[in-house]
This record gives structure tokens, sequence and C-alpha cells, in this order.
């Protein structure tokens, strides 16, 4: 066992970073902030320039801006440059002046004068609702609640992922402490949203929302199978609500182009870069 799986670990009066962390993210996680490298981004045809990455984090905005494009909004048109982050994209000076924080998604509107670079996936699905007028509903009680599950999964999925999936699916070893924190408080967060869902059509209630686009990326590709591996592990079926939902949303044809859109990774089908709708042309979106 290496030194920083030890059990006995006892943490100094004050921590240095002497060695990678080890895990499948070891290479990009550092203690500071800022950009590694100067690149200029590049900059498309369309007035919203978009770079990320299929993650769940990443698949919101693709998601929400083939949602806004079905609709017939042709302003949504957008070129997404692919950030791939095993390899340290999020740390170009370019980047950075977009997200500060190095995470994809990170979104340009070059439609304003000056452009308007919008950051934090929850801001940017906020940002195009407000700015397209869609996908939140007018009603004063399903508007609060749109926001309230909207801002559940930005407090909530940072355990799934951070938590949960990291040391389910990605730590160096498998231990059993996080291993059973991580599930614990998961689990709980399914139960959540199938008491919810038990009662209402989707999260803000009969409308499909912003919140269903930002949890169907975590929750829903969770129960789906397609994070982490772990549907058996978490007993998914259980949740049959969830359940549900979750493939309800599946078939939406804004679902399946805009979970395709930045995907370098995985199996099925990859866009590696979108510039405009015949982009999808010949790929098998399921
Ligand atoms: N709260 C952020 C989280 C974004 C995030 O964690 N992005 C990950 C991929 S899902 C990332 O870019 N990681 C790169 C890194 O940590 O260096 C959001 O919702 O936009």
């Amino acid at each position: 066992m290496s030194d920083e799986n030890k059990q006995d670990y006892v943490p100094p009066k004050v921590w240095q970073w002497q060695s990678k962390s080890g895990g499948q993210f070891a290479n990009i996680n550092r203690p500071v902030s800022g950009a590694t490298h100067d690149k200029v981004l590049e900059v498309g045809k369309h007035p919203l320039q978009l770079h990320s990455l299929a993650t769940p984090n990443g698949q919101k905005v693709t998601i929400m801006l083939e949602e806004l494009l079905a609709m017939g909004m042709t302003e949504a048109e957008y070129d997404a440059y692919l950030i791939n982050i095993g390899e340290g994209d999020q740390f170009s000076s370019g980047f950075v002046e977009i997200n500060p924080n190095s995470k994809i998604p990170a979104l340009m509107d070059h439609s304003t004068t000056p452009p308007t670079r919008v950051f934090e996936s929850g801001a940017i699905l906020q940002y195009l609702a407000e700015k397209f007028d869609a996908l939140v509903p007018s009603d004063h009680k399903a508007k609060t609640e749109c926001r309230n599950w909207l801002f559940w999964q930005m407090g909530s999925a940072p355990y799934l992922g951070g938590g949960f999936g990291h040391f389910y699916a990605y730590a160096p070893t498998k231990m059993q402490y996080p291993i059973d924190r991580f599930t614990m408080e998961t689990k709980r967060q399914l139960d959540v949203l199938d008491k919810h869902l038990a009662d209402n059509t989707y999260m803000a209630g009969e409308e499909y929302s912003i919140a269903d686009i930002a949890i169907w990326t975590w929750y829903g590709n969770l129960v789906l199978g397609n994070l982490y591996d772990a549907a058996e592990f978490l007993d998914v079926g259980s949740y049959q609500h969830v359940m549900r939902w979750a493939k309800a949303i599946e078939q939406r044809p804004a679902v399946k182009r805009g979970r395709v859109v930045n995907r370098s990774f995985g199996d099925g089908a990859q866009l590696h870069e979108r510039h405009d709708a015949s982009d999808f042309d010949g790929l098998d979106l399921g």
C-alpha cells in the first residue's frame, strides 16, 4: 500500500503538496488555481461558444441548447469545443479567462457587447433560460420549485460525483469507510427524488424544466447505468419513480443529441466538436 493510503495517517501540522494523490484524476489535481499555459481559445461562427466535455455537468448545457433549438430558437445555435480535462485543457489561459475555476462547462455569449462569460453549469442553465425565456415554468409556485430543485442538484451532486463516484470508481483502492459514507448519502438522495417523483411528473410539477435537465444528467444517468457502473450496487431498480422519469427524459430527441456533444470517451456515439445540426448526421443516437 502506498503512503497516502495508510490507515494510520496522522496529518502534519501544515499540509504540504508532496506527491500526487493517486487515482484517475491525479495528474490534474493541484492545490493552486490559474493557468498553466498560454492558449487562445477558438471562436466559431455562432454567438454561443461552448467549451466543455460530455460529463454530467457538460451534458446539462448541450442538452439545454439542443432543447432550445428543437423549440425553433435558432439563436441558440452554438459551437461546442472539446476541453479534455485529463490533458489539462481547463488550465489554458483562454479557458481560465472564461472560468477562473478551471472546470467545464464554460460558455461565451458573443451576442452581447462586450461578450459575456458564463460559468457554473447551474448559472449557465439559468442564463440560457432567461435569455430565451424557456424551460422555466411561468407560474410562481412551479418556478420556485424549479429553482429549489436546480439548487438542490448543485449542492447534492458533489456527494454523488466527488464522493460516491470518486471512492467507488476512481480512487486507487477500495476503502469501505468513504464508500459506505457516500453510498448512504447517494441512496438517501435517490430516495428524496423518488418520493418527489411519485407525485410529480417532472421536478417542478407538470412541466419539463432546467431542473430536470440538471438532475437527469447526474441521477438519470446513474439509474440508467451510464455512470460509475453502479446501478446494481445501488439497487437502482428500487427507485421506480426515478426510473420512470429517467427513461422518459432519455427518449427526448434533444437529450439524445445533447448527451453526445463533446463526448470523447466511453461506448456509443461521440461528437467531439459540434458546429452545426448536420454534425449529428450518421451518428447512432440510440
Ligand atoms: N460546479 C461546477 C462543477 C464543474 C466540474 O466539476 N467540472 C469537472 C468535470 S464534471 C471539471 O471540469 N473538472 C476538471 C478539474 O477538476 O480540473 C459546475 O456545475 O459547473
